[in-house]
């Protein structure tokens, strides 16, 4: 398959500055009639190309001339050779949307028929130049029949509507901003609406619906409250508005992705809209309104500005993702939510940019674009816009997104324009900066801190490395904002007041002077750059710092190393020191200034997998034989403390509040940690607290530390959640991962099991995420040493991708991860690759995923 490189970008030839777009819509054959005002962009004689895929042209015409010959398909592609610079270009297509299984362009999903086009879905709903830098004014005129479509949605406004022969009815809208068609959307439904009502700053006002099905209206209020205050924030925070009559939002059952920004018509994956306590966990509501919030804010970070290609994707989604992180942060625990993001970094992002997948954040060439929606893209693209929001201070950092907005509204942009607009609003010097958007890879900084206690001096030694990565051998050192403080060991003040250190060279030295106490390094603070910290502070520091940093983020993180370098010495040597984790979980449980959500998340050990990632060499049955140690070890020792924190977080009645999603999470927490002790009553108090939860937080809580277990309660919560919720599938999926997480041994034969369940199916992209995905991230099942869990994933790509080539790419990177572990492992995982590579009529997608794997 083709490369598409970044530096073959070309301006368009023909800008569309109009369309209009007449929908016939019925799920079996759905007529599509485009008419494309075109104009020749520049003094070229290149003909007309729109991209199309899947599409056979019914007729063209042009200037309102039925074309006979002066146009050619080439491949995909209709070309149309034209005399003048403007043109009006006239097609008409058939689909079928019901046999749309790829849920790309427009389909249907549980009676509804949708539409997803980012990044190339337009292509299979009419000819366009599919690519991002040519906007249009779009009308969209739908009809359909009344009785089982009486809704038709469209981007922007409303213009009119009717009814029409045979029982249709038609409804025509009208986005009055010109939109790359990446943005366009319809949806046709029988759909019922929430609505409400939001007032801009500016005195607009702009009415509100979420529509989904009538049964689900109740489970919506959480979704259009995230939506009111996401536009309220982004108006006091950035002074952005909303800028049209009405906002849409759309739940699908069927949809590849979270949820997709189209202009005024946002379509959500229902997993990020329905929520009620009885079947949505907190973690849920919290996603709901992050995705919420996201997709409100690309309304200007990513419509009213887009990108000019693809390889500037996180332009848009980095800084979205840092303007929902900023938005939930201010919702909740800042602390927290921090730690979650860097959690969610270093699970997803950290091994991409370890692996052959590796990319930088504006990457410079790729197969199929899909594939490039990665935490690379989002998370780390969010890191980096972050370290600008530090570097410049939030006020200068505001400056810099003002001119941005202003000079490129209405705009295809690129990361450049974006450093360029940083750079011009506060003159601050970015060339180094930019080094962050061309080089892949975790810089690594080394940190050690020597301390002349008679001369009261303390040197800081700190380097970095950015290692190789596939392509980029050679990479230079990059600005890394460190904040650091030295605090005094015993007294806990800070010696060295917090400062912003940033590290531009490869190495550099820092001396400190009048420091009277012994001092400890306090480091990258509110993990203020994305990089892997590395320094000789023992475990008597890190314990140190668990207990007295006064930034939070640095308090977990100092608990976290303790932990890391507890496990990963216990794996290298076979002995495990349990004593100062042990010591310092039991400080932190105690400690009152603490909150419980702050604690929970101190209290957990790193995931198996992130215990791999410290390794040269990743043996999994060892890793899970000395973490499981530990846990048990914590359990025991102090099991008078976990009976506290469950007792001290029982709650009385349901509420969504900070406080109680803390207590809830501390609860499950403890109540894992009584089972892994081995604690007789354990598996009661998990069953009580399934049985008794006014809530699916505790329920499902209860049912995950079942799910690892093998007391009778097990299979009896199992079927009673099964009952339960059979009918709902956003629940069913949390039995489905329930399922697939567990560290029993005999996990992957359960899982090949529920593959075979009725209620299974590789056509819902969720369900598949809900067995497939979660089971691919259980270290120890997945790599069980039998190899059957590479085979199962093998398999699983192979069918998905007959039916949903981006939904099967996604299940390829754990495979993809084969160099990192031992010789027995690492063969299989290999062969495995190559066995799917080998099948004919791959999609591009999985193809690109493997064969880079395999490099
Ligand atoms: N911008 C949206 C990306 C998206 C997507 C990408 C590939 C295939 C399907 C998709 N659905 C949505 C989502 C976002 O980042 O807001
Ligand atoms: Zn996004």
């Amino acid at each position: 398959p083709p490369v598409i490189r970044r530096a073959d970008y070309q301006a368009p030839d023909w800008l569309v500055p109009e369309i209009a777009l007449d929908f016939a819509l019925d799920p079996a054959l759905t007529v599509v009639k485009a008419r494309l005002t075109v104009t020749r962009n520049g003094a070229h004689g290149r003909p007309l190309r729109l991209d199309g895929d899947g599409l056979d042209p019914v007729s063209i015409a042009v200037d309102g001339e039925m074309l006979a010959d002066a146009w050619r398909m080439d491949g995909p592609v209709l070309v149309i050779d034209l005399p003048g610079d403007a043109h009006v270009v006239e097609t008409e297509v058939r689909l079928s949307p019901e046999t749309n299984s790829q849920l790309m362009g427009l389909y249907a999903s549980g009676g509804l028929l949708c539409t997803q086009c980012e990044a190339e879905g337009f292509r299979r709903i009419t000819f366009f130049p599919d690519r991002p830098d040519v906007l249009s004014r779009y009308h969209v005129r739908m009809a359909a029949d009344k009785t089982r479509f009486p809704v038709l949605l469209a981007n922007g406004d409303p213009v009119a509507q009717g009814d029409g022969p045979d029982g249709t009815h038609w409804a025509e809208w009208h986005d009055p901003f010109p939109k790359p068609c990446y943005l366009f959307a319809l949806v046709a439904g029988d759909l019922a609406a929430n609505r409400d009502h939001f007032v801009t700053r500016s005195g607009r006002p702009v009415d509100l619906a979420i529509w989904v099905r009538e049964a689900d209206l109740p489970k919506t209020a959480h979704a259009m409250q995230a939506l009111k205050t996401s536009m309220a924030w982004d108006e006091r925070v950035y002074g952005r508005e909303y800028d049209l009559a009405i906002f849409n939002i759309v739940a699908v059952a069927d949809f590849n992705f979270g949820a997709m920004e189209n202009k005024g018509l946002n379509i959500f994956n229902s997993r990020y809209i329905l929520a009620d306590p009885d079947t949505a966990t907190d973690a849920d509501f919290d996603a709901i309104a992050g995705v919420v919030a996201h997709e409100y804010f690309h309304n200007w970070s990513g419509n009213r500005v887009t990108c000019r290609d693809w390889f500037q994707l996180s332009l848009k989604e980095g800084f979205t993702v840092f303007r929902d992180q900023g938005f939930s942060a201010d919702q909740g625990s800042p602390a927290v939510k921090r730690i979650e993001d860097v959690k969610m970094l270093r699970a997803a992002q950290f091994p991409e940019d370890a692996g052959p997948l590796a990319h930088p954040i504006r990457p410079e060439s790729y197969i199929e674009i899909s594939n490039f929606y990665t935490a690379t893209i989002y998370n780390k693209g969010a890191e980096i816009v972050r370290m600008l929001h530090t570097m410049l201070g939030a006020a200068r950092f505001r400056q810099g997104s003002d001119l941005y907005f202003d000079r490129h509204d209405g705009e295809a942009a690129t990361c450049e324009d974006f450093v360029a607009a940083m750079e011009d609003a506060t003159g601050e010097d970015l060339a180094q900066f930019r080094l962050w958007y061309g080089q892949a890879g975790t810089p690594r900084i080394r940190a050690d801190l020597e301390y002349d206690a008679p001369g009261g001096r303390a040197r800081l030694l700190l380097s970095q490395l950015v290692p190789p990565t596939p392509g980029q051998d050679a990479k230079q050192p990059m600005p890394i904002p460190l904040r650091l403080a030295l605090l005094g060991e015993p007294s806990g003040k800070e010696v060295v007041a917090e400062q912003l250190v940033v590290l531009k060279d490869a190495q550099a030295e820092l001396l400190f002077e009048g420091v009277a106490e012994r001092p400890v390094l306090s480091i990258n603070r509110g993990f203020s750059a994305p990089v892997v910290i590395e320094s000789n502070r023992n475990a008597t520091d890190l314990a140190f710092l668990s207990a007295n940093d006064p930034d939070p983020f640095a308090r977990f993180e100092a608990m976290q190393q303790l932990m890391l370098d507890t496990l990963v010495a216990g794996v290298a040597t076979g002995q495990v020191d349990h004593a100062p984790v042990v010591e310092a979980i039991a400080k932190t449980l105690a400690d009152p200034a603490l909150d419980q959500a702050f604690i929970a998340e101190c209290v957990l050990l790193p995931s198996e997998a992130f215990v791999g990632d410290q390794l040269l060499v990743v043996d999994p049955d060892a890793i899970a034989l000395v973490r499981e140690g530990l846990r048990r070890e914590i359990g025991t020792q102090l099991e008078k403390a976990w009976r506290g924190a469950y007792a001290g977080t029982a709650a009385n009645h349901y509420a969504y509040t900070p406080p109680a999603k803390g207590a809830r999470r501390l609860r499950t927490i403890a109540l894992g940690y009584l089972a892994v002790s081995g604690a007789e009553d354990a598996d009661d108090m998990a069953w009580r607290q399934y049985i008794d939860a006014d809530n699916m937080t505790d329920r499902q809580g209860a049912l995950g530390v079942l799910a690892n277990g093998h007391a009778p309660a097990r299979e009896k919560t199992l079927a009673d959640f099964y009952k339960r919720y059979q009918a709902d599938a956003l629940v069913l999926d949390k039995w489905f991962t329930a399922q697939a997480l567990s560290t029993r041994p005999d996990t992957v034969a359960a899982v090949r099991a529920l593959a075979a369940h009725p209620d299974f199916t590789l056509a819902n992209p969720n369900r598949i995420r809900s067995l497939v995905n979660a089971f691919a991230v259980n270290q120890r099942a997945f790599n069980d040493v039998g190899g059957d869990g590479y085979r199962f994933l093998g398999e699983m790509i192979v069918a998905v991708d007959q039916i949903n080539p981006q939904t099967a790419a996604r299940l390829v990177p754990p495979l993809g991860r084969w160099r990192r572990f031992e010789p027995v492992r690492a063969a299989m995982m290999r062969s495995e690759l190559e066995r799917i590579v080998a099948v004919p009529d791959l999609s591009r997608d999985v193809y690109e995923q493997v064969s880079k794997s395999l490099v």
